[in-house]
This record gives structure tokens, sequence and C-alpha cells, in this order.
């Protein structure tokens, strides 16, 4: 089934038409609508009646997290606030989180391209979909759940945690497919063997992303559930999930490329690169309205083909994603930069900004040690002095992450210093 076929499926001439059209357009709104854009484009010494069509794409100035920092928390909103019906966020690089904002056209466009990503993984109206992404800021959760919604088919939010309820609902509901990352369904796959759930679950699909995964780990899921384990991509500046999933010959992700633009850059020469070479994916909005944003380099790389596909759609295909070109660590689902830890501790004034971010994957959970340097003036031999001091940090680095670490404070200047860039993290999870 495709769920819009006249979108999915048009030839590669009128989906360039439609970019173009499209691309004119948004140009326009935001170069009217958004100070900062206009500002930008000035400076480029760009006009909207530069750009004519695809053609002149590359004109246009890239626009990054930074953009959105500087303009933290609203000022890339394109509409007042009376027609923003709802707010995410993600991290930021530093302190600040990266606020988004959506008109009712947006959650309309969203909720369809979700829908679009869930039939592409086979799922109908006939299907009970377990949302287990978290509700709340973070996009996956409502993303999820209106799609599912969307296409007819029976939404449980269990949201993220108590791994119990989850398999009790699962079980008893006749769950059919579930809604996670990928490492979540990892965990619960032992779970389930653990206590021999299996024969008594009806799951035939799961729909996973958020974080990177590998092939491996597709199958391995697949083969321990008796499932199809789908790929789904999104990042929140963009929409949230359902910018990209894959269909059923799991031959990249097809990308609602009527709504988002894909390029794929060098991110060292910011030139585009050739289709089957790895680069860094850039995207420009095409119909957004509360926060259209204009070559958006997001950082994850990955390859792109505008081959039509077995499935009969024509959209182009993102092979999976390789990692990133920035130090971002996705953690149990949550974005984390190591500039956060940085700012949260020299905030607090009694460490120093000396630290070792160390993340593992413990029975398919990831786990997070940061050892802390304290300054000299504040470090004590008392115990409880220490523990307290402990304790601070923890809270505060929770504060700032959205996750909790575990913190081990250790003596000034043991941690390694590094005469060329100083390593801040260590991560030893194998995505297998
Ligand atoms: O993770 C949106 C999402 C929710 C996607 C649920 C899929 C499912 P952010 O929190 O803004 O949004 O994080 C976006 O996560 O730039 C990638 O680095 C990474 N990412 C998302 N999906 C995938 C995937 C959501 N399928 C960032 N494979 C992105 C690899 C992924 N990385």
């Amino acid at each position: 089934m495709i769920w819009n076929e006249a979108k999915e499926c048009m030839s590669r001439d009128e989906m360039h038409n439609l970019q173009s059209k499209r691309l004119v357009k948004q140009v326009s709104y935001v170069y009217h609508n958004v100070e900062y854009y206009r500002k930008k484009m000035q400076a480029a010494g760009i006009e909207p009646g530069d750009i004519r069509g695809l053609e002149d794409l590359t004109k246009l100035p890239f626009t990054t997290k930074n953009d959105l920092r500087d303009t933290y928390p609203t000022g890339l909103f394109a509409v007042p606030r009376s027609q923003i019906v709802r707010i995410h966020a993600s991290s930021g690089t530093t302190g600040k989180a990266t606020v988004v904002g959506y008109t009712r056209r947006d959650i309309e466009i969203w909720s369809e391209c979700v829908a679009r990503i869930m039939t592409m993984a086979d799922l109908t109206n006939e299907d009970t979909i377990q949302v287990s992404y978290g509700y709340g800021l973070f996009t996956g959760g409502l993303g999820a759940h209106y799609g599912a919604e969307y296409i007819g088919a029976t939404a449980v939010p269990t949201s993220t945690g108590n791994t119990k309820k989850q398999l009790a609902m699962m079980c008893d509901l006749g769950v059919t497919a579930i809604c996670c990352t990928p490492s979540y369904l990892m965990y619960l796959t032992e779970a389930i063997e653990e206590q021999g759930l299996l024969p008594k679950l009806k799951l035939r699909r799961s729909i996973n992303g958020a974080e990177p995964w590998t092939e491996e780990m597709r199958k391995q899921l697949e083969e321990r559930l008796h499932i199809h384990a789908h790929d789904i991509y999104g990042l929140s500046e963009i929409m949230g999930p359902g910018v990209a999933g894959d269909c059923v010959f799991h031959k990249g992700l097809h990308v609602n490329e009527d709504h988002f633009l894909p390029e794929i850059i060098s991110p060292d020469t910011f030139e585009t690169v050739d289709d089957g070479v790895t680069g860094e994916l850039v995207f420009t909005t095409l119909t957004k309205e509360g926060i259209p944003l204009i070559r958006y380099r997001t950082k994850d790389l990955t390859s792109i083909t505008h081959e039509k596909c077995e499935c009969g759609r024509t959209t182009a295909r993102l092979s999976r994603f390789k990692g990133r070109s920035d130090d971002m660590l996705i953690i149990r689902g949550v974005n984390v930069f190591p500039s956060q830890v940085e700012a949260a501790l020299l905030e607090m004034g009694e460490t120093s900004a000396n630290y070792l971010m160390i993340v593992d994957r413990v029975n398919n959970l990831d786990t997070l040690e940061i050892q802390v340097e304290v300054d000299e003036k504040f470090f004590s031999d008392e115990i409880r002095e220490l523990e307290n001091l402990t304790r601070k940090i923890a809270h505060n680095l929770q504060q700032a992450l959205l996750i909790q670490p575990k913190v081990t404070l250790v003596e000034p200047k043991t941690l390694q210093r590094s005469e060329g860039k100083a390593v801040r993290v260590i991560d030893k999870r194998k995505l297998v």
C-alpha cells in the first residue's frame, strides 16, 4: 500500500517542478516573515527574486543549530504565537534548548508524513501500534502517535520506561507494531525472551529510529522477535520523526521530498556530492509555516539515490545513517553535546572544566558516567563533603542534559591532558 501515490510516485520531472515551485514560495515566505533570515539573505546579497527554482538553491546560505541558538527561543518563527498550536524542543549545543513551533497545518502535514511511513511499513487501520517513544518536548511520542491515528490504527501511548507495563500492554492488547528506539526494542527483546512471552505476542512490525543503528541489529531484532523492523528518521528542527523511512524492501529511507528538500554536501568544501557518495545531509523545508528552515545542516552523514525503488515509489532514498559530523551523542534517545556538560560545570564554579564522559551500553541500555575534576579550592578529604558535591553536580548535570548521569569525582589534575583536541568522550558502545 502507498498512502499518497500522487506524491510518492510522481515522475522525477514532476517532483523537480513541484520542489522548484515550493522553494520559490518558501524563500519568499521566510524573507518576508523572519527578520533574521531577511538580514542573513541581505548580507549574502540575495533577494527572493534571485531564487527561481532548484537550480538557484546553492545561492542560499546554510542554517545551523547556532542560528537557532542565536534566536532562542522563537526568533525563527514565521507566524505570530496565536497561530502556533504546538511546541517541541531538543538539546542545543550549550545550555539552551532548540525550540520549534508548529501551526495547525504543520501538524497535519507531519501526521501525513508519519502516516506515509507507517503505510510503507505495511501498517493499516487494522493495526494496534504501541508508541514507546517519549511523549513530551521530544518529538518522538506525539509525532508517531498522530501518524498512527492518521492511518486509523489504534494507538497505545505507553511512552518510555516501565518495561513491565509495556510488556503487559503488548500481550494483553494484541499489539501488532511498536515504535521505539532500536536499543529499547533490543532491551524489550531480552525481557520477552527471559519471560517466555514470544508466543503471547501478536507483534509483526517495528518502526525504530531517533538514534543510529545497524543492518545487523535490524536482522537480529527481526529474527528474535519474528517481525519486520523498519527505520524511521527525523529531527526536531525539520519536523520530528517522519522526514524519511524505509519500505518493505529496506533499500534506503524514502524522503518525504515534496515537503523536505534534501541535499548531500561535503562537510569540508560544502559542495554538493554525487549520488552514492557519503556526505552531510542538508534539508530545506518546502511547506513549513511555523519554523521554515533554509538549507539546514543536519550534521548527519549519509548518501542519497534518486533511482526508483522496487516498491514503486520514486522519492529519493537515503542510505542507513553512518554517524554525525559533529560531536553530538545520542544516549537513550536523548541528544547530548559535550559542550552542555562543560557549560553546566563552569556555571557551578566548584569544578574545573575538565571532565570525561564515558558512554557504554549495558544490557542494551545506554549508560553515562561523567568523571569530573574538582577545583583544587573545593577539593576536600571529607567523604561527606565530597558526597554532597557529587550529588549537587549530578543534579545540575541532570537538569542540563535531561538524563541521569553517574558522576564520579576525581582529584585535581588527574584527567589526562591532551596536546591537541581534548578527549572528552569515550564511547564504548557497540551497535550490535
Ligand atoms: O530523534 C526525531 C525522531 C523521533 C526520529 C523518533 C525517529 C524516531 P531529535 O531528538 O531532534 O529528533 O534528534 C535528531 O537523531 O539528527 C540524527 O542524528 C538522529 N536520528 C534520528 N533518527 C535516526 C535514524 C528525533 N533513523 C537526530 N538513524 C538526528 C540514525 C537518527 N540517526
